[in-house]
């Protein structure tokens, strides 16, 4: 069967929060776009993760005059750093009034889909397949896809790859051409998404059994991490276990059982790719870089790609201004790496300064003196508290 062909001038692969972010900027540039994921809408719409928008991504949104439709949910003021029960609490607002929001991934992706699809007519493909990329030299880009009408063709000038780390966009690639820089953890996380809210400030608790976290996920949800090691799974934490161990990390057998309503597991690990382009592909989000959950970075790093990358894509097709798509990698790299540091600076002292069977008590000694210096240092304080905002 011969495939429908059409064009446009961007096809992005992936309709998660990079993909939805970078189509609805897009569109409001008036750059004309398409959208092929694999997924069904009702999927992505439920799809649970990430909870805080930080203050630079508040201000992104600002600046493209879509804050008051896209973001929800209460301002991020404060985390309770909690060492053995002892809580000590970091304000997370800044002097000059910057502030984070805690709005779930999927209530932004909820409201991209409405922005984009439903109020602004944008074309998102769902539950597409066969996702073909080319991209060769002197030719124009395509992408083929095959749906229920049969395959299909779409030229276009630029693609962009916001399909995720196991998605197609970046095995395109030949092999050579990017960079993989990665380090793993050596432990895990168990996540439970549970029917209980945070009350108080969200929690990073540390303490000798390990760690655990507690971060808002809506009105009367949280989501519990805990450190677990690596040959565990979600089948080795009955919920039973999930509430004994909740209740002894952060030493409070006051907290009652709740509804567990999802398990999912996360080895921690950073890994970054770089170029982050090749050719007219451009990688972006989750496809071009990982960071651990600890430092809640991975979704920001995702919409300061796209924020880069719509003003570089514009430049170019109203513009024939190809600067910014030449200098994307070095531009958002730099950063990255930051948040790289700043990921595994969280993920190393709260864990370290933990459970002292893994690296021994002197690493546990030298990660609670660092966890001292956040409180006692007006300088470390500063610092860290432009790290959680987004805003150095
Ligand atoms: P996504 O959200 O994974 O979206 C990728 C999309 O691409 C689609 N796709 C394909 N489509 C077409 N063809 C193919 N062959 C395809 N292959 C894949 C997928 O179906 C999907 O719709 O990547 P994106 O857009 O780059 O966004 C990245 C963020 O989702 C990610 O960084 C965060 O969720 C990470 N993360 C967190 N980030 C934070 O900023 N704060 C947090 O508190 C936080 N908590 C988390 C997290 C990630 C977690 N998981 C998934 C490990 C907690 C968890 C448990």
């Amino acid at each position: 069967m011969e495939a429908m062909q059409e064009a446009t001038s961007v096809v992005i692969i992936g309709a998660g929060v990079a993909g939805l972010t970078l189509a609805t900027f897009l569109q409001s540039s008036g750059v004309a776009c398409v959208v092929l994921e694999r997924r069904h809408r009702a999927y992505i719409e439920v799809r649970q993760r990430a909870g805080v928008v930080e203050a630079r991504g508040v201000r992104m949104f600002e600046r493209w005059r879509l804050a008051d439709k896209l973001l929800g949910g209460p301002v991020a003021q404060a985390i309770d750093y909690r060492v053995n029960g002892t809580s000590r609490i970091f304000k997370t607002v800044g002097d000059d009034g910057s502030e984070g929001r805690f709005c779930t991934q999927q209530m932004l992706v909820g409201n991209l889909l409405r922005e984009h699809i439903d109020l602004g007519g944008g074309d998102v493909r769902f539950g597409v397949g066969d996702i073909s990329i080319h991209n060769e030299e002197d030719c124009r880009p395509k992408v083929g896809y095959s749906d229920s009408t049969g395959p299909h063709e779409i030229l276009c000038d630029y693609i962009v790859g916001c399909d995720g780390n196991r998605g197609v966009s970046r095995s395109s690639i030949p092999e050579g051409v990017l960079r993989k820089f990665s380090y793993e953890f050596g432990y895990a996380w168990l996540a439970a998404l549970v029917e209980a809210p945070v009350t108080g400030q969200p929690i990073m608790g540390v303490s000798d059994h390990g760690f655990v976290a507690q971060l808002p996920r809506g009105p009367s949800r949280s989501r519990y991490y805990l450190q677990c090691a690596l040959n565990e799974g979600p089948e080795d934490w009955p919920d039973e276990r999930i509430w004994n161990e909740i209740r002894l990390r952060l030493c409070d057998d006051t907290i009652p059982n709740a509804a567990v309503h999802d398990k999912d597991f996360v080895p921690l690990r950073s890994v970054v790719y770089a170029p982050m382009q090749y050719r007219n592909l451009f990688l972006a989000g989750d496809a071009a870089h990982l960071v651990p959950p600890t430092g809640a970075k991975g979704m920001n790093l995702a919409l300061y790609d796209v924020d880069v990358l719509a003003q570089a894509l514009t430049g170019a097709v109203h513009h024939r201004d190809k600067t910014g798509l030449e200098r994307y990698s070095d531009t958002v790299l730099p950063h990255i790496w930051r948040y790289q540091e700043f990921s595994v600076w969280m993920t190393e002292t709260m864990h370290d300064a933990g459970d002292a069977t893994r690296h021994g008590a002197f690493r546990q000694m030298i990660a609670r003196a660092r966890l001292d210096t956040l409180f006692q240092s007006s300088t470390a304080m500063q610092l860290h508290g432009e790290y959680q905002r987004g805003t150095f």
